[in-house]
């Protein structure tokens, strides 16, 4: 990982894999350029599903995400690039698909903020921790290159 790269956890959730998004959702994080490092389809447990979501505890909401994303399994995987968990929450737009922005996934791909068919890390602090509830170190794949490094090299150069 060169110096200027982040790494963001992203999940295609239940829905999302359950509609037959997850090649279309997967494809708009490569071609933005961001490399994938680590992909799985895993059913999430009570343990992971609390874990991810600790922060909402407490909210009217949070009983019904904890049931939504063990609803069917989820594809989760880690994603590498320069300034990779704007880049992906970018992409995905607003927790809202109401308020997302028309081309983003969720604004393409989702009627209601329930099922919003895709997760994105907020910070890297969080990438991090998520990424430890779902991956071990050693299924994340560092060895290889993908075209956009070439840019984030010479980004670093100057
Ligand atoms: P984010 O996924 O955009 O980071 P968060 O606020 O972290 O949004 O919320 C986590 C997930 O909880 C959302 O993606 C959505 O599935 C669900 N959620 C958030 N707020 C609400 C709400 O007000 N009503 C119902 N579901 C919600
Ligand atoms: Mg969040």
């Amino acid at each position: 990982m060169v110096h200027s790269e982040e790494r963001t956890f992203v999940a295609v959730k239940p829905d999302g894999v359950k509609r037959g998004l997850t090649g279309e959702i997967i494809r708009r994080f490569e071609s933005k350029g961001l490399k994938v490092i680590a992909l799985k389809l895993l059913n999430v447990t009570q343990e992971m599903a609390e874990q991810h979501y600790a922060e909402h505890v407490g909210k009217p909401f949070y009983p019904r995400l904890i049931r939504y994303i063990q609803s069917g399994p989820v594809v989760a995987m880690v994603l590498e690039g320069y300034n990779a968990v704007q880049a992906a929450r970018h992409l995905m737009g607003k927790t809202n698909p109401n308020e997302a922005e028309v081309g983003t996934i969720r604004s393409d791909f989702a009627m209601v903020m329930e099922y919003n068919v895709v997760h994105g890390s907020d910070s890297v602090e969080s990438a991090k921790r998520e990424i430890d509830i779902y991956f071990k170190p050693e299924e994340l794949c560092e060895n290889y290159k993908n075209m956009s490094e070439l840019v984030v090299e010479d980004l670093d150069v100057e």
